[in-house]
């Protein structure tokens, strides 16, 4: 009796442990790099990942994950609330003034016992709600003494991190979001070829860029700061075994939005949208080194993250969340993910009246819809703006150069039709808009109706009229127009002379 007794006290006592260490809070290792579209887990061979593949090959890699908007302000606002750029007020803009309602799941995280903090950049640009840390403390007091690149920044991501992991209480999991700087425009010219990179092995050439030897170079000058990136993911993820805490740690390594160049960063097309983005938790993830086709967005990592923490978002005191969590790819049980939605609003202040560039997309199959709502502005700002809503680089000064009548202008700095519509597998590029093709109008018609049901649902402005609510700005803001426009006629005219 007294045996039995025994023995059912010891296993009493044995599944209260195993319990709590199952209900152990996993620390979180969020790595962001900016601007980047390109790792080699993806096999594209002009860049050399084995960090960021490590993560893939030890866990998951998303193939179709996207950001609802690819430019550095809206696509993390939209990480820090699982909320979609047109549900987020000022948010979905570029350098807003945070709308003081959204709680970011780091803030949540933190009051729920996290150590939280952060290294380069979090979440910017953008005027910061006073006394609050959005993506935890700040952590960029080291720096590196002399740049390897002309282009980088001068934190020292990983210094920063040892002293993160060295303010950390120990009985307590930990948050820490690694926002690289890189790879971000500028680049230090034929920097890639320096390092020993050959243009004659470079494949990635999208069909609306010349093929020319600037163009290549800059491809490349990208490439190596996509590399520097990952270099220092690798010393981070070191640090992080050293200290005894990689077991306990989930890591998800992606990009705010896609790369620097005309076309992609802050535009709306599949190519722009579609980010790489890996995952990994030791003996978490079913049939870990699988990779993923299924349809994910960034509003879905905060739910994930709350979830794997144990927080009901319910409690978590931030306003509805609109993603769904991925723990379903962990368990190798997906299912009915199968659209998604992007767009954009207002990017770079290029317009007049504080005017953007409105676009919703819907992405089902091999197919996306995009609808324009205000074909008549210029996606990339007036060209007396100088096209800016597209960063400055080499590639964009050889399309500049190039007459507006050439296709390769037109694609990127050109006006678009209302509708567009793609078939990814056919034409990844986006070439070929079959929004005119009868053979396709019965397919056309029913993505838009399922996009604006959809968008009506999330209680998108847009659909209620009351678009013009995201061409509010503060003054200083509006201002930037016209400076800029008088800023590229001076321009103009120095050349001129
Ligand atoms: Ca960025």
């Amino acid at each position: 009796m007294n045996i039995i007794f025994l023995r059912l006290c010891m296993l009493f006592t044995l599944t209260n442990v195993l319990t709590v260490a199952q209900n152990k809070q996993p620390n979180i290792l969020f790595v962001i790099a900016d601007d980047m579209s390109h790792t080699s887990i993806y096999g594209h061979k002009f860049v050399n990942t084995p960090n960021f593949d490590k993560i893939g090959q030890q866990g998951l890699v998303f193939n179709n994950m996207f950001t609802p908007s690819s430019k550095c302000a809206p696509s993390r606002a939209v990480i820090l609330t699982g909320r979609n750029p047109w549900q987020l007020e000022a948010a979905a803009n570029h350098q807003p003034i945070w709308p003081e309602k959204f709680k970011s799941f780091i803030e949540v995280l933190t009051e729920n016992g996290y150590f939280s903090g952060f290294t380069g950049k979090g979440w910017n640009p953008g005027v910061h709600p006073v006394g609050r840390n959005l993506t935890g403390k700040e952590y960029n007091k080291k720096k590196i003494d002399k740049k390897p690149l002309k282009g980088v920044a001068l934190y020292d991501y990983t210094e920063n991190f040892k002293d993160f992991i060295k303010d950390r209480p120990k009985n307590k999991p930990f948050f820490f979001w690694y926002g690289c700087k890189e790879p971000h425009r500028g680049y230090e010219y034929k920097s890639g070829v320096r390092l020993g990179k050959k243009i004659e092995d470079l494949k990635f050439q999208p069909s609306f860029w010349p093929a020319n030897e600037r163009v290549k170079n800059d491809i490349l000058d990208y490439a190596v700061e996509v590399e520097y990136f990952d270099q220092y993911l690798g010393k981070i993820l070191k640090h992080l075994e050293k200290v005894g805490e990689l077991e306990n740690t989930i890591i998800i390594a992606t990009s705010d939005n896609s790369m620097p160049f005309p076309r992609y960063k802050g535009h709306p097309h599949e190519f722009s949208t579609r980010i790489p983005f890996v995952v990994s938790w030791s003996g978490k993830i079913k049939k870990p080194g699988r990779s993923c086709s299924e349809f994910a967005s960034f509003i879905d990592i905060a739910p994930t993250l709350l979830e794997v923490s144990g927080i009901e978002q319910i409690n978590s005191g931030m306003p509805k969340i609109q993603g769904k969590s991925l723990t379903d790819f962990f368990n190798n049980n997906v299912k009915g993910r199968n659209t998604v939605l992007t767009g954009r609003e207002r990017n770079d202040m290029v317009r007049p009246n504080g005017w953007g560039y409105p676009v919703r997309s819907y992405h089902k199959g091999d197919y996306v819809y995009m609808h324009n709502f205000e074909p008549n502005r210029w996606p990339c700002g007036e060209e007396k703006t100088g096209y800016r809503d597209t960063d400055y680089s080499p590639t964009k000064a050889e399309i500049m150069k190039l007459d507006k009548s050439n296709l390769f202008h037109q694609l990127n700095f050109g006006k678009r039709p209302k509708e567009e519509l793609y078939n990814i597998k056919k034409d990844p590029f986006c070439m070929n808009n079959l929004a005119a093709d009868k053979k396709l109008s019965k397919l056309k018609k029913k993505m838009k109706t399922a996009l604006f049901k959809e968008l009506k649902t999330q209680g998108d402005p847009r659909m209620f009229g009351n678009g013009a609510i995201f061409n509010k700005a503060r003054p200083k803001r509006i201002a930037q127009y016209k400076e800029l426009v008088a800023k590229t006629k001076a321009r103009m005219l120095k050349k001129k002379k």
